[in-house]
């Protein structure tokens, strides 16, 4: 029988390092809410030897957002490739090389992070200017990352050799997808790091083009979001139906949900620059459009995976319209932390239509709603989902029971509480005008109205319980490595509560592929080759202004 041990150390290795970051990075983020209810932080942020303000930002973003998610992401993906297919990975120690390029990558990031020398935030727009090895210290996360991917991807085609004309199971097909979607989208940040940044950074071009450096970025950072809630979206569909006693509703339409991201998740990064003056408004009435056929794919899931829910609520003897959501697993905290990442984020997921919206976008764009929006989106509908996930995948790795149900029950709710009202002082900050990435506290004395001053205490309070939430999540964690009590908890694989003939395009990376490759280059083509034509590498960096 295959135990899978490599493939379980592998993941568990990236699990640690993302834990790691996690904890490390949201440390910064009461420092933020606090500063926004109008507290002196500055003492806090030395005694943590930081310098200041925007160092801690860009910390708690890049830890948070880049490394927390892309560790636990390729780590997770790995082990339910090679679980779903049953076989091992065809090439361990590429996955190994991967993740140790990952670590090195994000050590050369983190010594000028924590130096205060790349305080640039996780967007890094130029002309912020870090040293150049913080960007290829990034880069190096992001090929480390492709390089899982390939070892995934290498590993389902000897599968396909030993399985001729075998419909791929639904986790290994959902986990690919997601890591190609990556491998496309990334294409983006990638060029802008290697051809503008790498050498603008090492001085051997005077100035950089801050227009196409912006664009190069949204056509990996708004893909990016897709590469986060994917795999929350793999357990959503093909685990938590089991989970929570029942099916999943229909396979097909699981399929066709992931297949639509890889079509649709690139094209669409102009709706990050809808107020950036060098872009025709005709591209960024495409990209809006596009924005919100992506839109569709999640409504698909939302109709899937509650469908399956109600499946497991009936089938635990839940009746009435609404009453069989009683019946779920309340009591099973991975259970729980999901479905309320779900409640959370089909709020996040609204507002994103709302920011979607081009002359919405105006009034919201870059004030303290957006923050509200991702801290709904990544901050809970993934987070908390990859919370709910480690609570069955730690009992899972290490035979160890899990450590207080109820502690971890408790977490949960408490994210939710605490994001709930975070995410409402950020949502009603934003609407009153108040910018995000700034010193609200320090502000308001200058151009802040009395109204500010309830959503910011909310922020504060709301931010204080996300952190008690985080600090029981550590507890759970560190009590259940140290259980003595052993349990045998089985990874969980929804079945299908038909058992339908998947069609053969459902099967068929082709067409999504081709299709893909087209609606990038009709969104993008036409305006990357007239930036390029009027290139203009023009403006210095600027740094050590922090
Ligand atoms: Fe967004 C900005 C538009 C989704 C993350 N977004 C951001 C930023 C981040 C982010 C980090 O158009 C800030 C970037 C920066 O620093 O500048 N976003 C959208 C749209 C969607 C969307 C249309 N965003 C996400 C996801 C994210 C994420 C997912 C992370 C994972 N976003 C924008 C726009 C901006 C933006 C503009 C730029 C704003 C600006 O001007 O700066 C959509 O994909 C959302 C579709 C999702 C839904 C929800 C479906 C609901 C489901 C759950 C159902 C379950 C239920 C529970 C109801 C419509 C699937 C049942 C439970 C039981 C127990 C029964």
């Amino acid at each position: 029988m295959n135990t899978f041990a490599v493939e379980r150390k592998i993941a568990g290795w990236h699990i640690f390092v993302a834990i790691f970051a996690l904890s490390l990075g949201i440390l910064f983020g009461p420092l933020q809410a606090w500063e926004h209810m109008g507290w002196n932080t500055y003492p806090a942020l030395q005694a943590v030897g930081l310098q200041s303000y925007y160092q801690g930002l860009t910390l708690h973003g890049v830890l948070n957002a880049l490394v927390w998610t892309t560790f636990f992401i390729t780590g997770f993906l790995t082990y339910v490739v090679a679980k779903s297919l049953n076989r091992g990975m065809t090439f361990p120690k590429l996955s190994w090389a991967a993740f140790f390029v990952m670590v090195i990558g994000l050590v050369m990031a983190a010594i000028p992070l924590l130096l205060n020398l790349a305080t640039v935030l996780y967007t890094m727009y130029p002309p912020l200017q870090a040293p150049w090895y913080y960007y290829l210290g990034l880069t190096l996360v992001v090929v480390g990352s492709w390089m899982s991917g390939w070892s995934m991807l290498l590993t389902w085609n000897a599968w396909r050799k030993d399985n001729k004309g075998a419909t791929t199971p639904f986790l290994a097909l959902a986990s690919l997808i997601s890591m190609v979607l990556w491998q496309i989208c990334t294409l983006g940040i990638a060029s802008e790091i290697l051809v503008l940044i790498l050498p603008w950074s090492l001085g051997l071009v005077p100035g950089i083009d801050v227009q196409l450096s912006r664009t190069l970025f949204w056509f990996t950072g708004h893909p990016l979001v897709y590469f986060w809630l994917l795999p929350a979206y793999v357990s959503w569909y093909g685990m938590m139906p089991k989970q929570a006693g029942g099916k999943l509703f229909s396979e097909p339409l699981a399929r066709l949900a992931f297949w639509l991201f890889l079509l649709l998740s690139t094209p669409l990064g102009f709706h990050h620059q809808y107020v950036d003056p060098g872009i025709p408004e005709g591209w960024k009435f495409l990209h809006a459009v596009l924005t919100l056929s992506v839109f569709f794919p999640s409504m698909l899931t939302a109709f899937n995976v509650v469908a399956s829910l109600e499946n497991g609520g009936r089938a635990r003897g839940g009746t009435g319209l609404l009453m069989w959501i009683r019946s779920l697993p309340w009591g099973d905290p991975s259970f729980t932390a999901q479905s309320l990442a779900m409640i959370v984020f089909a709020f996040g997921g609204v507002g994103g239509v709302i920011n979607a919206s081009y002359n919405v976008n105006l009034v919201i764009h870059n004030t303290a709603w957006v923050p509200g929006h991702f801290h709904t989106t990544v901050g809970t509908g993934v987070t908390l989902t990859f919370i709910g996930i480690l609570y069955w995948l730690i009992p899972h790795f290490t035979g160890k029971a899990l450590w207080g149900r109820k502690w971890a029950l408790w977490q949960a709710w408490l994210w939710t509480i605490g994001v709930a009202i975070f995410s409402q002082g950020l949502h009603r900050l934003g609407l009153l005008g108040a910018p995000r990435r700034t010193m609200l506290g320090v502000a308001t004395d200058n151009y802040g109205t009395p109204e500010w001053l309830f959503p910011r205490l909310m922020t504060g309070l709301g931010g204080t319980i996300m952190l008690i939430s985080f600090c029981v999540f550590l507890l759970v964690v560190i009590k259940t490595m140290r259980n003595k009590e052993t349990a045998q908890v089985e990874m969980p694989v929804a079945e299908a509560l038909h058992h339908e003939t998947i069609p053969a395009w459902l099967n068929n990376w082709q067409p999504w592929l081709v299709g893909a490759v087209v609606l990038i280059l009709i969104a993008y083509g036409p305006m990357l080759v007239q930036s390029i034509a009027q290139l203009q590498m023009t403006s210095p960096g600027f740094n050590g202004l922090w």
